[in-house]
């Protein structure tokens, strides 16, 4: 058989952060796809060892501009990036990581009932378009002062009456005086894309979002093993929503099953105290690390 030389070439050429928030979360969003990448020190590119793919390592304001450019045919970045950039990008899958909030703030002592504190005012921020789209959504006139970092000071140093910056912990706004007192974005990292990839690419993209779908499931979801007695069987299957049905399998003691199922993190802690109310024991609990449905 003649080895196809263009299909061979083809790679999957990804942006991700080069350091900060998102970078570690990155790369082991791939490496749990089962992609290996070599992360030497100050690389500004590296390959990967196992599937098609070139990796740039970038600041995170420039992603969406090397997507746009096809210099990169996707990209691992922050929503709050995406939309105040503006690109030509299309935004294919949330990551589950990286969330934050994009927040008005201002000083603790102040009130505030609405959006309407903002008329007038002075509003300090890294995300100027974001906060103009939110201004003009609610009839607000007020100044923007774009600022690049250190947002949280602005108030305390007579620069702004208000600042808008991300949020995660809220320690930060509490650190400087500040009180958070509206939510104009909810971020996390997501995946784009370059709007007119090429056929090789999107299949190469697919075949990446089918890992990347199965290992955020995986994270999302746990295991379970219990002991139930017989006579519960059916109170502690119904408790137990599954991929499926439950396996059922009878245990070498007369009168007990083993239950096994899958269970999702946010229902979880709900359902394994109604577990244990209905007899349940021996309960144990496994990470799953790839869930394919
Ligand atoms: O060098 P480069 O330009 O690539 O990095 P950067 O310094 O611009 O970004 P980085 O690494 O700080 O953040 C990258 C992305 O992480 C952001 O674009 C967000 O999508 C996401 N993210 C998640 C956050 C936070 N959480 C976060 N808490 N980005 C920043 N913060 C900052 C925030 O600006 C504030 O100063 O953390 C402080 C608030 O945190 P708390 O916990 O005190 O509330
Ligand atoms: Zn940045």
């Amino acid at each position: 058989m003649e080895l196809n030389q263009n299909s061979a070439a083809v790679k999957l050429k990804v942006a991700i952060q080069k350091s900060g928030r998102l970078h570690d979360d990155s790369l082991r969003l791939l490496k749990d796809c089962g992609i290996e990448i070599s992360n030497g020190v100050n690389k500004l590119k590296s390959e990967a060892s196992n599937f098609p793919m070139e990796v740039y390592f970038l600041r995170d304001d420039d992603i969406p501009q090397y997507v746009e450019d096809a210099v990169a045919d996707i990209g691992f970045v922050g929503e709050n990036v995406v939309y105040e950039k503006k690109k030509k990008t299309e935004v294919v899958e949330k990551l589950g990581f990286g969330k934050c909030r994009l927040s008005i703030a201002i000083r603790r002592h102040e009130e505030y009932n609405d959006a309407g504190f903002l008329s007038g005012k002075k509003i300090a921020t890294s995300y100027p378009v974001i906060v103009q789209q939110f201004l003009t959504k609610n009839n607000i006139e007020a100044e923007i002062h774009e600022i690049s970092g250190s947002v949280e000071i602005a108030p305390g140093i007579g620069l702004a009456d208000a600042i808008c910056d991300l949020v995660s912990s809220g320690s930060t706004l509490f650190m400087n005086g500040l009180k958070e007192t509206e939510t104009i974005l909810k971020s996390e990292a997501v995946l784009i894309k370059n709007d007119k990839l090429g056929l090789a690419q999107q299949q190469l993209l697919d075949k990446l979002l089918f890992r990347i779908q199965a290992v955020k499931k995986a994270r999302n979801n746990k295991y379970v093993l219990l002991n139930a007695p017989n006579e519960n069987l059916q109170e502690i299957i119904s408790l137990l929503p599954g991929m499926k049905s439950p396996t059922v399998l009878p245990l070498a003691e007369a009168g007990w099953s083993s239950v096994h199922s899958v269970l999702n993190e946010n229902e979880f802690w709900e359902i394994i105290e109604k577990l244990k109310a209905a007899g349940a024991q021996g309960i144990l609990v496994v990470p799953i690390e790839k869930m394919i449905v």
